[in-house]
C-alpha cells in the first residue's frame, strides 16, 4: 500500500514534470519563433561543433547521415534531453514534497510546501546559471539579427522565463493533480506519502499537456518548413557555365539548422573591441557610407577538386575600412573577429580587414542580400575561403591577439587563403564523345584575390599542354571562365588534365591534398570517352 501510494505521487510527479516540460517548451519555441532567441537544443549543438576536432565531425557527419543528419540528430538529442530532465525534475519535486508532507502536513500558503518550492526555486535557478555558464559564448546569438550586447541579455532573460515557466507550470500541476490526506486529529498518520492524486485531475492535466502539444508542434512545423535541410550544400547548375551566378543557383553553406531571419529595424552593427571609439550602426546608417561594388568568387574549403560549391556574385558595400577607420582602430590591433546573428564568428587579419575590396556587403548582384545569403549585411573577403565571408553579421571586433573562427577552433586552417584550382565544367563528359567531332571544352580557373593568368589543357594525361582559351577573365577577385576547342582524333579514353596559373604567375600545384585542413589542390583529371 505504501509503495503504491509512493508510485502514485512519483507518477504525479513525473506528470506534472512533463506539462511543465511541455508549457516551456512552448515558451522556448515562441521565443525562437517570433524573438529569434535560441533555445538550448539548437544553441548546445553550436557551443558543441567547434570543440570537436575534424575527424570526429567528420565522423558524425557518416554517422548521422552527412551535415543536415548530424544538424537533426543534435535537434532531437536536445528536445530528449529537455523532456527527460523535466521528467526527472518533476519526479524527485514529488518525492521532496510528499517526504516533508508526511513529516509536517500542510507547511505553506495555498497547499505549496516551501521545501518544494525552495527545491524548484533553486533548481530553476541552478540550471539557469548552468545553461548561461555552458552557453556563454553563443548568447550573443539571435536570429532575429539583434546586436550582440543586446542578444545576450535576450537570450538570458528568455532561458530564465522558460524555466521559471517550467518551475510554475510544474507546481501549479502537482498541486492541482494531488489531495493530501486528512486524518483525524486523534488517529495516527498512516506510513509514506499522506497525499494522493486525484484521477479525473491527473487525467484533465494529461489533456491540457496533450494540447500544448498542438501550438507546438505548429510553430516547430513552421521553423522546420524554414530550415536549412532543402538547400543547405546548393552548387551552382553544372549545364551551364555563366560569368555571374544568379542569386538563386549561389551555392550554399551554413552551419545552422534554421538560418537567421533577420528584421532590419531590429538589426544594428556594433563595431567595437581594440578601437578607440565603439560604434553601433542602423542599416540606413551603414547605407549612408560610400558604396562600392566588387566582383567576388566565394568557395567552401570543403569544395573538392571540380565540385561546385563555388560560384561568383558582384556585391555592393561599405569597405570594412571605412567603418574601421571611423572608430579607429588602436595601436597593436591584429585581426578582426567578425560575429554574426547565429552565433557564428570567424577572423582575419586587420591589414586584409583594411584592404579596400574587403566588404561589409548588403546587396548581390544588384538586389537586397538573399536571407539565405546574409541579409541584411555579410562579410566579403576576397581570397580567403568562404567561411570568413560571415553572413548576417552584427559585430565587428578588433582584437590584439590570435582569435579563432567557428571551424578554425576544430582545426581548420591555420591557413585559409584559396589555392589555385581548375576545373572542367562542359560537357558532360560522362557522355561519350563521337570520335573526330569537335568539342568546346568549357570550365573555371580561381586563384582567390590573385586573378588567374592562363590556364593550359592536356588531354593526353599531363604530357603535353596546350593553352586554353580565356573567355571570361573576371575581376582579380573572381574566377575565369575558359574553352578549349578539342577534336579527338582516334577512338579511346582520354584522361583530360587542367593547369590554371594565378595572376602572379604562380602555376597550380598538381600536389593532390585533401579538403582537410586547407582545401583541396590537385589536378581534375577527368575521362572523355571518345567512341565511333
Ligand atoms: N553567419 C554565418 N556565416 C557563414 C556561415 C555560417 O554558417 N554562418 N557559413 C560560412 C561558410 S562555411 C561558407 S562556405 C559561406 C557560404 O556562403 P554562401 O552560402 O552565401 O554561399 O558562408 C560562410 N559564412
Ligand atoms: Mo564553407
Amino acid at each position: 500500500m505504501r509503495i503504491l501510494r509512493w508510485l502514485a505521487v512519483l507518477a504525479a510527479g513525473l506528470l506534472a514534470g512533463l506539462v511543465g516540460t511541455l508549457i516551456m517548451a512552448l515558451v522556448m519555441v515562441s521565443a525562437r519563433y517570433w524573438l529569434g532567441i535560441s533555445p538550448p537544443p539548437e544553441a548546445l549543438p553550436d557551443r558543441l561543433a567547434p570543440t570537436l576536432d575534424i575527424p570526429t565531425f567528420f565522423s558524425l557527419f557518416d554517422k548521422y547521415g552527412g551535415y543536415n543528419g548530424l544538424k537533426k540528430f543534435g535537434i532531437r538529442a536536445g528536445l530528449l534531453g529537455l523532456l527527460g530532465v523535466g521528467s526527472v525534475v518533476g519526479i524527485l519535486y514529488a518525492a521532496i514534497v510528499e517526504w516533508a508532507r508526511a513529516r509536517r502536513p500542510s507547511t505553506g500558503r495555498w497547499g505549496l510546501d516551501k521545501v518544494g518550492i525552495r527545491f524548484i526555486a533553486i533548481t530553476a535557478i541552478t540550471m539557469w546559471i548552468i545553461t548561461l555558464v555552458v552557453l556563454a559564448p553563443v548568447l550573443d546569438a539571435n536570429y532575429k539579427g539583434l546586436a550582440p550586447t543586446y542578444a545576450r541579455i535576450a537570450s538570458a532573460l528568455g532561458l530564465v522565463v522558460a524555466y521559471l515557466s517550467y518551475a510554475i507550470g510544474l507546481v501549479l500541476t502537482y498541486r492541482f493533480i494531488i489531495q493530501p490526506i486528512a486524518v483525524p486529529a486523534d488517529q495516527a498518520r498512516p506510513a509514506g506519502p499522506a497525499a494522493r492524486p486525484i484521477d479525473r485531475r491527473a487525467v484533465l492535466a494529461g489533456a491540457v499537456g496533450a494540447a500544448l502539444v498542438l501550438p507546438i508542434h505548429s510553430l516547430m512545423s513552421r521553423l522546420y518548413r524554414q530550415a536549412t535541410f532543402t538547400y543547405d550544400g546548393t552548387r551552382f547548375p553544372a549545364n551551364e557555365v555563366q560569368p555571374v551566378i544568379p542569386n538563386e543557383q549561389f551555392y550554399v553553406v551554413t552551419k545552422n539548422v534554421v538560418d537567421p531571419r533577420v528584421t532590419k529595424s531590429f538589426w544594428s552593427l556594433e563595431v567595437n573591441g581594440h578601437v578607440e571609439d565603439a560604434k553601433r550602426y542602423e542599416f540606413d546608417e551603414i547605407a549612408q557610407f560610400t558604396p562600392t561594388e566588387v566582383e567576388v568568387t566565394l568557395t567552401c574549403i570543403s569544395n573538392a577538386v571540380g565540385d561546385r560549391l563555388i560560384s561568383n556574385a558582384i556585391w555592393t558595400g561599405v569597405p570594412m575600412a571605412e567603418v574601421l577607420n571611423a572608430s579607429g582602430i588602436n595601436e597593436g590591433a591584429m585581426e578582426v573577429k567578425v560575429h554574426a546573428a547565429d552565433g557564428y564568428a570567424d577572423t582575419f587579419s586587420i591589414e586584409k580587414a583594411l584592404e579596400p575590396t574587403t566588404l561589409i556587403a548588403y546587396r548581390m548582384n544588384g538586389e537586397p542580400l538573399p536571407q539565405r545569403h546574409g541579409y541584411p549585411a555579410r562579410i566579403i573577403v576576397p581570397g580567403l575561403f568562404g567561411e570568413k565571408n560571415a553572413k548576417w553579421v552584427t559585430r565587428i571586433e578588433v582584437v590584439d591577439y590570435d582569435a579563432k573562427g567557428f571551424y578554425e577552433q576544430q582545426g581548420w586552417g591555420p591557413n585559409f587563403v584559396v589555392p589555385t584550382r581548375s576545373s572542367f565544367l562542359q560537357p558532360d563528359l560522362r557522355q561519350p564523345i563521337a570520335v573526330g567531332s569537335p568539342v568546346n571544352l568549357k570550365g573555371l580557373a580561381f586563384a582567390g584575390d590573385r586573378g588567374i593568368g592562363s590556364v593550359d589543357v592536356s588531354t593526353d594525361d599531363g604530357q603535353t599542354w596546350t593553352r586554353a582559351r580565356i573567355d571570361y577573365a573576371g575581376s582579380g577577385q573572381s574566377w575565369s571562365l575558359w574553352s578549349f576547342a578539342w577534336r579527338p582524333t582516334r577512338m579511346g579514353d582520354y584522361p583530360l588534365l587542367l593547369r590554371a596559373t594565378d595572376g602572379d604567375g604562380v602555376v597550380q600545384t598538381p600536389e593532390r591534398r585533401g579538403i582537410i585542413a586547407e582545401g583541396a589542390t590537385g589536378y581534375h583529371r577527368v575521362i572523355a570517352h571518345v567512341t565511333a
